[in-house]
């Protein structure tokens, strides 16, 4: 009698400790479940924050790259007045003597830009902006041309491609093109 109720009571404690061991494994589950959830969630939101900022650097930097292209434009279309007895524009793009991109009031032309980067300050430190300009003919817009070594008479086109990018966090944000034309281009092409 005394061994059959000593079995019963080792089946019980048995019990007890099945169940305290399946409620910690539910308890491990659950937990873990809930870290899950949590991290998709964290995930999620840090992804709409990300998602919600990129149209407000997009803004800024078009704005950025639109008043720097607006200042370009004000400026002639070349160094040189008119073009040179060998028919052509300037032979090299970039700043002319005695003008430095550091010092924006100097340059004076459109392609007195070509090269030209920036890392703008407060209020929009992070971004930077940057210029390239290129020849290119009236047929064939988009195609910036490499002025060769030896310039042949009459070789210059009466076109300047200005790109201005603007970058923000290692991104390019924005991105603006214009074509420029010399005073002749102008009454050429319309
Ligand atoms: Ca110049």
């Amino acid at each position: 009698m005394i061994m059959i109720r000593n079995t019963i009571v080792f089946q019980d404690q048995n019990r007890r400790c099945l169940q305290r061991g399946t409620s910690l494994i539910e308890l491990i589950f659950v937990v873990v479940l809930l870290a899950a959830m949590v991290l998709s969630f964290t995930k999620l939101f840090m992804d709409v924050s990300v998602t919600s900022t990129n149209p407000q650097f997009r803004l800024t930097a078009t704005m950025l790259a639109q008043e720097l292209m607006e200042e370009i434009k004000s400026r002639r279309f070349d160094e040189n007045e008119a073009k040179t007895a060998d028919g052509n524009w300037s032979k090299t793009l970039g700043t002319d003597n005695g003008e430095t991109t550091g010092s924006r009031s100097s340059l004076d032309d459109v392609d007195d830009y070509q090269g030209f980067t920036e890392n703008l300050s407060a209020p929009f430190s992070g971004f930077s902006r940057s210029v390239s300009v290129a020849y290119v003919n009236q047929d064939a817009l988009n195609t910036t041309l490499t002025i060769p070594n030896s310039v042949p008479n009459n070789w210059t086109p009466d076109y300047k491609r200005v790109q201005v990018t603007v970058n923000q966090g290692g991104s390019q944000r924005a991105q603006l093109v214009t074509i420029v034309g010399s005073a002749k281009s102008r009454d050429t092409l319309y």
